[in-house]
């Protein structure tokens, strides 16, 4: 049969038509102004690889996750700050350390900013760091094993908002107060309303061990009683600096809605951190008494381990003149964002009209001229009109965040009107501007904060979804949206969900990252003290209340899989050793009653569970990780008896001993101990 030529081009044609009205249908919302080939630009085939790891923080769920561009796909979530019961994070012996602080234990955090390791303002690919916001510390995430190595408390801050963030070649991490409080040596038990007396504000300069990444709080600045919000450090000709936006100008202690909004312009702070390191090496700081955690994980022994330290070097700017000065900035600035050439510094100020850019070298001429505008609290304040390279006219309502796509463009964020707008730098002209769905907060931009984009991408976090998924009750998901930058026009390409709130987020080439990433743990290299390396080398020890038992996990048995002798009252500590030497086994361990969580244990490495048994009996545990046709088999008793049993402490594997009958006779076959 011959179909009429006319009739097939009806025929797809109404078929476009009920296709593009289907998809205007679903869109009702503003608008899926998202292009054609939309899809095609996102796919990426069964089997191949993204181009860029998304490193984005989880907000309040205190974790990192890792998602895939241009597919969005998520791929891992990194727990930090919390406790995570997947894994077995800040559950199991070895990593509860990592969760201490002064406080005590501290399961939670919320975790708002990534800094990915540069040399050289370019990405290494070696580190990610992460603050934590509500008890405050900053946490390193190795880039080769995805897990966090070490967790360091700043002391003398509280709202740890304005971290971290990185020197050029890592240096230094920087972590700021956004609350301004007593500090931690004074006398802290003040009436509030003497915040403008007794309150100050904490930038701490935290430096980074090149080879290892350890970090060590190298300085603190003692700085007026402000809110410090975001930072970036500068780059190329501005590599010295470190610029810190800061509101609440008005010392505000209550109402900061409206109190901390009445001046017209806030403060950008410039911090010459050569010169602040200069002046901690030449003895111009002062030793005070604080406490804080410094948290470290092994990677040989499997096991963090956490410090407190007791004392920090501070800097007071009346004793180190030319190492800080204000900027004054309308108003109520959120980001404070330094282009690729390291020349312009952006702030964006969520109450202004416009969108100052500074210069650099104006910023120089100002201070070598002495243009100041008076002080503030003894720091110098640079005139305005001086430091100004221009403003953004008409940007849009409620700037937040600005990146750079290195082709001197800037893309700054703006929650109010819900989009993100593109202007030029030099010319500070409008270019173009894009809706997002809805009131973005962060977005990111690959390599936008180096001195080398790799553009192509801006990714925009948004704060509200409403309409755009599939309706979960009153809590939705968090969304990321990605657009293509690569024209003229950016153009919507995808919308995809988070998990957490994501805030800032940093992506970086896969190349830089996916030839480094570790695939096992070398299982001669395990130190870990209850390591047992083969079944040989299994035992059951009994040290007074505790019972220690080290145990291995292979496909598909665990050794030993008989317990007994084990009292209540006693406290039963599961070290496990995953002996497999290959990628992507892991073995996980769970038992009935447990209090923390499972475990996962990664090839070559030993992981330890806490159990107290409650009650007598028999309790199985097994394998949480599906590893092998014969995984559902890969499973153990443990027999609980009464504290004043005699029951001998017997463990075995495939023997069926003891004697099932026995309650006080020894066993005979299986090995048993002391
Ligand atoms: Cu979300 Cu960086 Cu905490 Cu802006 S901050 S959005
Ligand atoms: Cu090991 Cu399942």
């Amino acid at each position: 049969m011959k179909v009429n030529s006319s009739k097939l081009f009806i025929l797809t044609a109404s078929v476009a038509a009920l296709t593009s009205g289907l998809q205007s249908c679903n869109s009702s919302s503003a608008g899926s102004a998202s292009t054609n080939d939309a899809a095609s630009k996102v796919y990426v085939a069964p089997g191949k690889h993204d181009e860029f790891y998304n490193i984005v923080s989880g907000g309040f769920n205190g974790q990192m996750s890792v998602y895939g561009i241009p597919s969005g796909r998520m791929f891992r979530i990194i727990p930090v700050f919390s406790q995570h019961p997947e894994n077995g994070y800040g559950f199991s012996e070895e990593s509860k350390p990592m969760l201490n602080t002064s406080h005590g234990f501290v399961p939670w955090d919320d975790l708002h900013h990534i800094a990915l390791s540069t040399t050289n303002g370019e990405h290494d690919g070696r580190w990610a760091f992460g603050n934590a916001n509500n008890t405050p510390r900053i946490g390193r995430v190795s880039l080769s094993t995805f897990r966090t190595e070490e967790i360091i408390e700043i002391p003398n801050s509280a709202g740890n908002h304005s971290s971290p963030f990185i020197t050029e070649n890592t240096e230094y991490v920087v972590a700021g107060t956004r609350f301004s409080i007593p500090l931690d040596n004074s006398n802290t038990d003040v009436p509030i309303n003497t915040y403008k007396d007794n309150f100050k504000g904490t930038i701490s300069f935290i430096a980074v061990d090149q080879a290892t990444g350890h970090m060590s709080i190298d300085f603190q600045l003692l700085l007026p009683g402000v809110n410090f919000d975001l930072a970036r450090a500068g780059k190329g000709p501005s590599k010295d600096w470190f610029f810190f936006s800061c509101y609440n100008s008005e010392k505000a202690n209550t109402l900061l809605e409206v109190n901390a909004s009445a001046k017209d312009k806030d403060f950008i702070m410039a911090v010459n951190w050569k010169k602040a390191q200069e002046y901690a090496r030449a003895g111009k700081g002062k030793k005070v008494p604080v406490k804080y955690a410094h948290n470290v994980l092994d990677e040989k022994t499997h096991t963090a381990t956490s410090t407190m330290i007791n004392e920090v070097l501070t800097l007071d700017p009346k004793d180190c003149p030319d190492m800080v000065y204000m900027m004054p900035c309308p108003k109520s600035p959120h980001g404070t964002d330094v282009d690729p050439t390291g020349e312009y510094i952006v702030g964006s100020g969520k109450l202004a009209a416009t969108i100052p850019v500074f210069s650099f070298a104006k910023i120089q001429q100002a201070i070598a001229s002495k243009n100041f505008d008076g002080s503030y609290d003894g720091i110098p304040v640079l005139k305005y009109d001086a430091v100004l390279h221009g403003e953004v006219q008409k940007p849009g309502l409620g700037p937040l965040h600005t990146e750079f796509d290195g082709k001197g463009n800037a893309y700054t964020s703006f929650f109010v009107s819900s989009e993100i707008v593109k202007w030029d730098i030099k010319s500070l002209k409008v270019l173009d501007r894009v809706p997002t769905y809805y009131s973005v907060g962060h977005l990111s931009i690959p390599g936008g904060p180096t001195k080398k984009p790799w553009g192509k991408y801006v990714i925009a976090y948004n704060k509200i979804t409403k309409d755009r998924y599939l309706p979960t009750g009153p809590e939705l998901t968090q969304s990321a949206q990605l657009y293509d930058i690569s024209g003229e026009k950016m153009k919507l390409l995808l919308d995809f969900p988070t998990v957490g709130e994501p805030h800032y987020a940093e992506s970086i080439p896969a190349s830089l990252i996916m030839n480094n990433s570790k695939k096992i743990y070398k299982i001669e290299e395990n130190q870990h003290p209850y390591a047992a390396k083969g079944d040989n080398q299994t035992k059951v020890e009994r040290k007074g209340n505790e019972v220690h038992v080290s145990m291995t996990a292979v496909r598909s048995h665990l050794t030993p899989d008989n317990i007994e002798g084990v009292k209540l009252g006693d406290v039963v500590y599961f070290h496990v050793t995953n002996v497999e030497q290959d990628w992507d086994v892991p073995h996980g361990f769970a038992i009935k009653g447990a209090n923390n969580s499972e475990i996962l244990i990664m090839p070559g490495e030993t992981q330890t569970l806490k159990w107290q048994p409650d009650r007598i009996g028999v309790f199985p545990f097994y394998c949480t990780d599906f590893c092998s046709a014969l995984h559902q088999e890969m499973q153990g008793y443990i027999r609980i008896s009464p504290a004043g049993s005699n029951v001998a402490l017997t463990y075995s594997t495939g023997t069926n001993l003891p004697a099932a009958t026995a309650t006080s006779t020894p066993a005979t076959t299986p090995k048993s101990s002391k």
